[in-house]
């Protein structure tokens, strides 16, 4: 059977990018066609900056909105990272195998750190190494896909090249895994700054949707959404990069092709009104099981809880047979 695995970091509230994204995929197709897990990698959001307890509330909020979007626990295998010790042990076989250079070549990586350092802190030596976390995640489990947006490609190749070098140098251990994009939606970008994607930990919210976010106020948002002076409605990535966000996830939302529905505009109001609606609609939902679930925590705790155990029986073997195979016991 085909194995699918992917995650969320706790860094900030889940947006509208991690769920047209990503997650809309894992619950609308993955859980169903494939033996999926999902994780909410804790161990990650150590990489930057980090409050103990607001990570400890992220990490529960992710994973009640996961079930909320509609992660079906009969179906797939939702967990808590740090939970499965797999992960850390198989990550430092990968930092054996990785070099500094492709390390330090990650975009994300140079972001990050670039950000970090702006803000007048020091870059963790964990931002660096994050990759080779990324790929014990996915190589721990036999993962054959992984479906994630398109920021994550830089990584999901670099797992691939991880992989089959320690197939290539220790015999086969792993198998390497594909990336799966969505056909829309795959890079929803920041309302404000419509060349950075919308991501959750930037400090600046207004271009951010909130999955969480009242219905006002992803009004609020999308409405004050950078276009450009130019007045029409045409999908053009490069050179009118807001308006074709808007179209993008208007797409996403309600249906239909980018550049077909811009012919359905004549004004910049009356597609931002569409837009807004359509988002509204699709968070609808998942704001209103996300209150259901949470007020139920056992619930989700023993998700998690029965999540992790089967986690951990998947990947030990694995993981073991990679530490016999660079000459280690176990
Ligand atoms: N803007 C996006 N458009 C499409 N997909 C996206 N994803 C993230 N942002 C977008 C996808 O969501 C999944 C979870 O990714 P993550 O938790 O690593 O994403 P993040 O929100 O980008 O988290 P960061 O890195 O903490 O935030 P930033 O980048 O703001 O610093 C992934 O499949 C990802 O592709």
């Amino acid at each position: 059977r085909v194995r699918i695995f992917s995650g969320v970091q706790p860094t900030g509230h889940l947006t509208l990018g991690n769920y047209l994204g990503a997650m809309r995929r894992w619950v609308e197709e993955d859980q169903h066609r494939a033996d999926a897990l999902f994780c909410v990698v804790d161990l990650h959001a150590l990489t930057v900056e980090h409050d103990p307890a607001r990570v400890r509330r992220l990490t529960r909020q992710a994973a009640t909105l996961l079930l909320a979007a509609g992660l079906d626990p009969a179906r797939c295998t939702l967990f808590v990272q740090s939970q499965v010790h797999e992960h850390v042990r198989l990550s430092y076989l990968m930092e054996c195998t990785a070099s500094d250079g492709e390390m330090r070549r990650m975009v994300q990586f140079k972001e990050k750190a670039a950000r970090a350092e702006a803000r007048g802190g020091s870059v963790r030596l964990s931002l660096l190494t994050y990759p080779a976390l990324m790929a014990a995640d996915i190589l721990a489990y036999g993962t054959h896909e992984v479906p994630v947006g398109a920021d994550q490609a830089q990584h999901l190749e670099l797992t691939r090249d991880l992989a089959v070098r320690f197939n290539q140098r220790y015999g086969a251990t792993f198998v390497v895994p594909k990336a799966t994009y969505p056909a829309v939606g795959a890079r929803v970008m920041d309302l404000q700054e419509p060349t950075s994607k919308m991501g959750k930990s930037h400090a600046a919210t207004a271009g951010t949707v909130y999955l969480l976010d009242e219905p006002e106020a992803v009004r609020k948002k999308v409405l004050r959404a950078v276009t450009d002076t130019a007045g029409e409605v045409v999908y053009e990535r490069e050179e009118r990069p807001g308006v074709a966000n808007l179209l993008d996830v208007l797409a996403a939302c309600a249906g239909g092709e980018p550049a077909r529905l811009a012919e359905g505009y004549t004004s910049y109001g009356a597609l931002k009104k569409d837009v807004a609606e359509a988002v509204v609609e699709v968070l609808r939902p998942v704001r209103k099981r996300h209150a259901e679930l949470a007020a139920d925590p056992g619930y989700v705790d023993g998700v998690l809880r029965a999540g992790a155990e089967r986690a951990r029986g998947l990947a030990r073997p694995r993981v073991d047979a990679a530490y016999r195979a660079v000459g280690l016991s176990a």
